[in-house]
């Protein structure tokens, strides 16, 4: 299988603001570290320079209206009118100068993957610097200006394919891509991530189903706080093989948002760097032959440069030793690939509470898709 990821130190420049929670430095760490490991020079793993996206592919989703003022915001101009796009200067979408080139390299750099997928160049892209779900038509929200994954969406549609299945296993629910695509069966969207009740944006719950065309093809997994790996693992491999048998996709479309880690300080899942990567095998598993994987949450540097890494690697299939090289654990103080095992965390209530889930979500399979 040949491999992109999609990497240039553009992706990394544009600070939100200085104490802003997401950082794009991080990327940065990821692909320092799949260099310090030798990545690169396996023939089946190379580096794809992501290109901008412009105004006509933003279009394919966003209002003109929106892209215009986000352009306006990004040159310092017409500031006054910000609130309106879901913009303001304390909470969580602050405007910066240059942030319609940032955004808009996002999106660049996730249809560079698309590309590199149609035209059979690549078989597995992954653009860490993606993901950003939660991006309405006309308004930012939860860091998000444009959404990316729905505009490769987008262009996957344009270029004819029919069957596409977008898996969302950040932290949070993936609102934007879910919305986007409610009323199509073109698109199933499948999202794992801590409930609604105990996090942003509130959504994700098991009925919301679809509507119309699309009645069945929104499925959303929502766990409670404290789900560790193992159950997050079963609950995966009872709901999402099952589905996605019956759907029968031609491509996947996977964000890889890493804020589901025990050390995330946004979410409160418990999941360990070797148990985000379990899933993510199974993701490449289920691919048919061609994934996309964008990246996401992930506000704890070391488990986002871990993940990603090991997530990387597993697509190039490159198993990578666990001890860092000693050059960037100096730099980093970033020593094992792997966290140490969680134990004692198999909690009987949030068992009960995952498996109603799954029994409704086969419920709703069994009612709307299943032939
Ligand atoms: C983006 B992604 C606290 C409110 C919630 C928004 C979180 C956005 C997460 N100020 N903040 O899905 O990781
Ligand atoms: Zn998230």
């Amino acid at each position: 299988m040949q491999t992109g990821f999609i990497y240039s130190d553009e992706l990394t420049k544009n600070i939100l603001r200085e104490d802003h929670i997401l950082r794009p430095m991080r990327l940065r760490l990821v692909y320092e570290l799949l260099e310090s490991y030798k990545v690169f020079s396996n023939k089946s793993a190379e580096i794809l320079d992501p290109k901008i996206a412009t105004s006509f592919e933003l279009m394919t989703f966003h209002s003109r209206d929106y892209i215009e003022a986000v352009s306006a915001f990004s040159r310092g101009e017409d500031l006054g009118r910000q609130h309106r796009y879901g913009f303001s200067d304390w909470g969580d979408n602050p405007i910066s100068e240059g942030m319609y080139e940032a955004a808009a390299l996002a999106v660049g750099a996730s249809l560079t993957g698309v590309d590199a997928l149609i035209d059979g160049s690549i078989d597995l892209a992954f653009n860490a610097g993606g993901g950003y779900h939660h991006a309405a038509s006309d308004y930012a929200s939860g860091f998000c200006i444009f959404n990316d994954a729905v505009i490769a969406i987008q262009k996957l549609l344009q270029k004819g394919v029919e069957r596409i299945a977008y898996i969302d296993i950040d932290a949070h629910h993936g609102d934007g891509v879910q919305n986007a695509f409610y009323q199509t069966n073109k698109v199933m969207t499948i999202s794992i991530h801590q409930s609604g009740d105990t996090l942003f944006p509130g959504t994700g719950s098991t009925d919301e189903v679809g509507e119309e065309a699309g009645i069945g093809y929104s499925i959303n997994l929502p766990m409670p706080p404290n789900t560790n790996d193992d159950i997050y693992f079963d609950a995966f491999m009872k709901v999402v093989p099952e589905i996605l048998k019956i759907y029968d996709p031609e491509i996947l479309v996977a964000q890889l948002g890493i804020d589901t880690h025990i050390n995330d300080p946004l979410s409160q899942l418990s999941l360990t760097t070797q148990g985000h990567n379990r899933i993510v095998k199974q993701i490449i598993d289920l691919a048919p032959g061609k994934l996309l994987a964008l990246g996401g949450g992930g506000y704890d540097l070391s488990a986002v440069a871990r993940s990603w890494a090991l997530d990387y690697a597993t697509m190039a299939g490159l198993e990578l030793p666990n001890d860092v090289p000693e050059k960037y654990s100096l730099e980093y103080g970033i020593k094992t690939l792997k966290d140490d095992e969680i134990t004692g965390s198999n909690n009987a209530s949030i068992k009960a509470t995952v498996q109603k889930t799954i029994d409704t979500i086969k419920e709703n399979t069994s009612k709307y898709i299943s032939q």
